[in-house]
């Protein structure tokens, strides 16, 4: 199956980037897609990617000085993890995965996957990626998760957000947002919706990825600094410096407006973390605290 006509491929030369990132860092958030003949998509996934191979992945960590990935179960692939173990197993300690399991899932299929490198689930509540599911759906998969010491990573938008927060703060596990759970930043970053977000994250069970500038710019045509996404990225490194991961996105599923180069990507570390201190949680001491302690 080719890839939806108007998909837009990674970019194959990003620039070698002018921030060099701390020993050790880890790219809390990227994907592995295919390739479609060995690892097939799910039949009832919503988009069909264009091939980002594990090889592709372990290419662009080492270009952009990284040392770790944080592999994350795309759509695309469903609940079928081959492609996602399969990395894993082929960066051996480098990587560590999240999975998108079903509540049916064994004991036994978790064990396997925890010796894989999984240490996590992802729940996705955006409408245009996964059918919801009811409530029991995910309660039946953490209680099958929990005693192997996994936390959920949890993908949502702004408007289906208040409704989970019960929910979410009431799981027995750490909970991590991806993309600060996509603020609007055309509201600015001290708008009730942004502070309501920065206030959850008090509670010591959340961590949030401040990542995907690229996906949350409203700037249009001019991408060159995402400037209006960096200020809700620092205040939450402000905020919370222990409990803030920091990813790719690679392959960046699903961007209709341009091509991010990853090279860039990492050259916003500085604003985003303006200290080495900082700097050095958000890349190596709390993702290795989460996926390798
Ligand atoms: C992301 C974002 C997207 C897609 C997925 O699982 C996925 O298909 O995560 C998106 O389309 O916004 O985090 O990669």
């Amino acid at each position: 199956m080719p890839m939806d006509p108007d998909w837009k491929v990674w970019h194959r030369n990003p620039r070698k980037p002018s921030y060099q990132p701390p020993e050790g860092a880890v790219d809390a958030h990227c994907h592995i897609f295919g390739p479609e003949e060995q690892f097939p998509y799910a039949p009832e996934r919503k988009y069909t990617p264009c091939t980002g191979s594990k090889d592709d992945l372990f290419a662009l960590r080492d270009h952009l000085g990284f040392s770790r990935n944080v592999i994350v179960q795309a759509s695309c692939h469903g609940r079928y993890n081959e492609a996602l173990i399969d990395g894993l197993k082929a960066a051996g300690d480098l990587a560590r995965g999240i999975a998108v399991v079903d509540n049916t899932i064994s004991e036994e299929e978790l064990q396997l996957m925890h010796e894989a490198g999984v240490r996590g689930v992802r729940f996705n509540f955006v409408r245009r990626l996964v059918d919801p599911k009811p409530r029991e759906h995910y309660e039946q998969i953490i209680e099958k998760i929990a005693p192997l010491g996994w936390h959920i990573i949890v993908y949502i938008e702004a408007a289906d957000f208040a409704e989970q927060v019960p929910f979410l703060q009431n799981l027995p596990v750490t909970v991590v947002f991806d993309h600060m759970a996509r603020p609007d930043v055309s509201k600015g970053v001290d708008h009730p919706d942004f502070e309501a977000f920065v206030s959850l994250m008090e509670d010591e069970k959340f961590w949030t990825k401040v990542s995907c500038p690229e996906r949350l710019t409203k700037q249009g045509g001019s991408h060159e600094n995402y400037s209006d996404v960096i200020p809700f990225m620092k205040r939450l490194v402000d905020a919370y410096p222990d409990r803030v991961l920091w990813g790719t996105d690679w392959p960046h599923p699903n961007m209709k407006s341009h091509v991010p180069d990853d090279g860039q990507l990492v050259e916003l570390l500085p604003l985003i973390a303006d200290t080495e201190d900082k700097r050095l949680k958000l890349l190596v001491h709390n993702p290795m605290k989460l996926y390798w302690s």
